[in-house]
């Protein structure tokens, strides 16, 4: 999949863009399935929240068939490989939760700045870009964006080891406030299959869940391959050292995944 010449203006400009409803129905699915039995299990890639209640899976595309062909799709990867002008590797990869009533937050922050500090990235040319599972709206922790906010280049950030119960170097109020004056907050919501993508140094944060509605989102984060880490110090299940360029699978590789795999009741 391609972008046109409007979204890579747009996305420049502001340092994100929303595609919406790029994933059937029956595709999330499966995906929204197979994340609920990923929560369920005991595994040092998922990570729960103070409550017990999951937060995020990582890695789930090296142990789960369907995550697994998402982390390499098309629809993910070309878009991603025409901003880089390369091709992409996988540099971190999770399913974050944002349960009803237990989600919790996650503190204004630039990707990019973890990336650098911890894994010794050298540039910020690595990005998310995820999928909605669940309908992302106002009320329920969706992303909060400060549009613009990627033209600031590397911003200085502490390391919050105590809010979350994950590790994030995040950014001091004075810094959001400047940064919010000009360019505001913006909130992407929309259906399930939504892709959201944002430039590695666009600040964003997103406030708990109180709501009954989860809030599940997968993001795969892609680093073009020239801009491997170089100094990693997180587990290899967090920040990945397969420097090996992603080869995408067919453009109907989920929906046939999806086709197989349909539950006992829906299927009869
Ligand atoms: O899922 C969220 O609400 C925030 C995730 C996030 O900011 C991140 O992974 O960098």
């Amino acid at each position: 999949m391609k972008l046109t010449p409007q979204q890579i203006e747009d996305f420049h400009r502001e340092g994100w863009l929303f595609l919406p409803e790029l994933f059937s129905p029956e595709e999330v699915a499966l995906l929204k399935r197979e994340s609920e039995a990923i929560y369920r299990e005991h595994r040092p890639e998922v990570w729960r929240e103070k409550t017990g209640a999951p937060r995020t899976a990582f890695a789930a595309h090296t142990y789960n068939e369907a995550f697994g062909t998402l982390g390499a799709h098309p629809r993910l990867i070309g878009p991603v490989e025409q901003l880089f002008g390369e091709q992409v590797y996988m540099h971190q990869y999770k399913i974050n939760a944002k349960a009803a009533f237990t989600g919790e937050v996650w503190q204004w922050h630039q990707d990019y700045g973890t990336w650098k500090r911890d894994d010794g990235m050298p540039e910020p040319r690595a990005m998310n870009i995820s999928v909605f599972l669940d309908e992302v709206m106002p009320i329920n922790g969706p992303l909060l964006l400060v549009p613009r906010s990627h033209n600031a280049g590397d911003l200085e950030a502490s390391h919050d080891v105590e809010t979350t119960s994950y590790p994030l170097w995040t950014l001091d109020e004075a810094t959001v406030s400047r940064l919010v004056a000009e360019g505001g907050i913006v909130a992407p919501t929309g259906k399930p299959g939504g892709v959201l993508m944002f430039h590695g140094n666009l600040v964003h944060g997103s406030a708990g869940n109180i709501t009954p509605y989860p809030r599940r989102i997968v993001y795969l984060t892609l680093n073009a391959v020239s801009n491997y880490i170089r100094t990693p110090t997180r587990p290899e299940f967090i920040a990945h050292r397969d420097f090996a360029p992603i080869v995408p699978v067919a453009d109907d590789a989920l929906a046939r995944l999806a086709a197989a795999s349909q539950p006992r009741a829906a299927a009869e």
